[in-house]
């Protein structure tokens, strides 16, 4: 059935039976796919029958759906044209894990960071109003990604609006972890009305059947459904503030499905669709730990074991040593903007159940809350990745740093992340932070480095921020050296060569300070690293010490505030400096940097600068990124 799909008019053609079957295949598809590629593969399964309804019933690209969070795009992506083309899934130059405008007219908004598809499908219902269209535009959006701030202000506007348009709420009770709040504890007495649904949906059935059906009708069941509702479920949320709701329906059943979704198109106002689906849907091993499987590595089918022995990664080691400074220090929470495994968090859950926060995906909530929890004394520890922080940008600035509060802000995934692509790459982050003012940031060398940083952080009692990548370390090279962390101050890692010129001209005690330093400079080279570009620095040094260049090595540790003795130093003994950085050439260590060259008016500074450009980067792996993008 699969190798006959090419396109939605193809998906239509098909009778109940063959949809079913088609079904199954994708599953399999899906899985063979993620298994050797990686992936998120929990989401996609559980929403094979959904795509499927959705692309009989509507008509895409004419029709828009705006897939929230996007990673559960791939049976879209399959059904649109790019099924032979979704083995290059994740892989550079192949297909993305997420929506891509550029990929296919079908996907007609990008997405990646959570909460945005309702804000996006109310613009395009505005615009299509506006500019005297008719077409259908439809979010579809997960109970998780409804927890997110931007999704309530845009429900709030959508309701108030009247615009006709479909939200599709995707209710599998998971965000990656199980999903939490109040919300999620008002869906759940909604999934209960079941009996209710069931011959709602079979009253509709045989309206639909009917030759005549039109909009009166419609409207007339709108109103007994919404008095039987009240009756049932008082103070109905999503129909008070202006959604039509129906539902909850099966969402693995494809017929229940394209017959509520046919009703949806008949509404002229916003409707809200509670579609019912099981995370994993189809592979046991995923139904059985659907966190697991949100997003995995290549793994193996029967098993469900990852092919790569996992090592330790630097979230791990954040999370292990925050239980250990927790332990001694009761004033310590930790708060998760629902990433409580990739942020390393779940021992601490475990050990601390009341110190420990999972605040759902709001990121900007996480961080306003851990104002209030500094403001009284506590120390909240706010790991996030670096590419949601750009979330809670206006938080730091706003509710953290302005009041000197002291937030211990940990940005996880800092720096290139990979097959995740441009939504989650982690690049921006020391440009952003470098901004505000009150902002210490810092980012370790190493493991170890990272343990000592977040013992200064937690006893610092101002706003600081630590970037970590993700992954583990460099594995070819260790430092032997920890200096005690002090604030604004760098540690040097490896040292210039001593020359026996030099050591008997500085014994001679200097005649003339100009000459001696001319003397020093020669052949001299100083990389200024931060964070785990420490290694690239120590790789580049022994490159450099092979074409006769004395080279010494800076771990900077602190972007803000920068060792600024340490660059006049390095400045006035080298003949060459080389930054190293892994974020945006723009407003990071090179930028830094060069400040501090301006306003000292050192001259004649030969300053080679690595970075990323100023560009977003595609997915693709790291390796593969770096050769293609860095310095260049
Ligand atoms: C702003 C933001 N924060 C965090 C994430 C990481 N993230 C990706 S998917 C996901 C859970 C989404 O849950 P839900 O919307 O219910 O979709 P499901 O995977 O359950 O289908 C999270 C937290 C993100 N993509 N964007």
């Amino acid at each position: 059935m699969l190798e006959k799909i090419n396109s939605p008019e193809d998906v239509k053609k098909l009778n109940e039976q063959e949809k079913k079957q088609l079904a199954e295949e994708i599953r399999n598809y899906i899985l063979e796919i993620v298994s050797e590629n990686g992936g998120h593969l929990a989401s996609n399964l559980g929403v094979v029958e959904l795509t499927i309804a959705l692309h009989s019933v509507f008509d895409v690209p004419k029709d828009k759906i705006v897939w929230d969070v996007g990673h559960q795009t791939y049976v879209h992506k399959i059904l649109t044209g790019r099924r032979e083309a979704l083995k290059t899934l994740r892989k550079l130059n192949g297909i993305a894990g997420f929506p891509k405008t550029r990929e296919s007219e079908t996907d007609c908004f990008n997405t990646g960071h959570s909460s945005t598809s309702i804000s996006a499908t109310l613009g395009m219902a505005r615009a299509r109003d506006l500019k005297g269209e008719d077409h259908s535009v439809i979010a579809v959006i997960g109970d998780g990604a409804l927890t997110g701030g931007m999704a309530l202000e845009a429900l709030n506007d959508v309701g108030y609006s009247k615009c006709k348009m479909t939200v599709i709420l995707n209710d599998n009770e998971m965000s990656i972890s199980p999903n939490i709040g109040g919300l999620n504890k008002f869906l759940s007495k909604l999934r209960t009305k079941k009996l209710y649904t069931k011959s709602n949906i079979s009253v509709k059935k045989i309206i639909w059947n009917m030759p005549a059906i039109g909009k009166p009708i419609v409207k007339i069941i709108q109103r007994i459904k919404r008095s039987i509702k009240q009756l049932i479920i008082p103070k109905m949320f999503f129909e008070d503030i202006g959604f039509t709701y129906l539902g909850p329906v099966d969402g693995h059943n494809i017929v229940e499905l394209e017959n509520i979704l046919r009703l949806s198109k008949q509404v002229e106002a916003p409707v809200l669709i509670h579609v019912l689906t099981k995370k994993g849907k189809g592979y046991e091993i995923a139904e059985k730990s659907p966190d697991k499987f949100h997003a995995t590595g290549p793994f193996d089918i029967a098993t469900g074991n990852p092919k790569k022995a996992k090592s330790p990664d630097y979230s791990k080691i954040f999370g292990n040593k925050l239980v250990e400074l927790a332990e001694k220090n009761k004033n310590i929470v930790a708060i998760t903007a629902s990433m409580k495994d990739g942020t390393g968090l779940t021992e601490f859950q475990k050990r601390f159940p009341e110190r420990f926060f999972d605040i759902g995906i709001a990121e900007q909530h996480a961080i306003t809350l851990a104002a209030g929890m500094a403001k009284e004394g506590l120390i909240p520890v706010v790991p996030i990745y670096a590419s949601f922080y750009q979330r809670a940008y206006d938080q730091v600035i706003h509710d953290v740093a302005i009041q000197n509060l002291p937030v211990v802000m940990c940005v996880d995934r800092a720096g290139l992340v990979g097959a995740d692509g441009e939504t989650h790459q982690g690049l921006l982050d020391m440009a952003f932070f470098r901004l505000v003012p009150n902002l210490t940031i810092m980012a370790p060398k190493d493991f170890k480095e990272l343990e000592d940083m977040l013992t200064f952080a937690v006893e610092f009692k101002k706003p600081i921020v630590i970037r970590y990548p993700r992954g583990g370390e460099d594995a070819t090279i260790q430092f032997e050296k920890h200096d005690t962390i002090r604030l604004g101050k760098c540690e040097i890692i490896k040292e210039f060569e001593p020359k026996k010129e030099e050591t008997e001209a500085q014994e001679e005690q200097q005649e003339t300070t100009s000459q001696t330093n001319q003397t020093n400079q020669e052949n001299k080279v100083t990389i200024m690293t931060i964070g785990k570009t420490a290694a690239k620095g120590m790789k580049l040094a022994k490159e450099l010490e092979e074409q006769n260049k004395n080279v010494q090595v800076i771990n900077m540790r602190f972007l803000k505030p920068i060792d600024r003795s340490a660059v006049i130093e390095a400045s006035k003994q080298s003949q060459k400096l080389i930054t190293i950085e892994d974020g945006t050439i723009v407003n990071g260590l090179a930028t830094a940097v060069k400040e501090i060259i301006a306003e000292e008016k050192l001259a004649n500074i030969d300053l080679e600068t690595h970075a990323y450009p100023d560009a977003f980067i595609e997915h693709g792996s790291v390796e593969e990124l770096e050769a293609k993008y860095w310095d260049k």
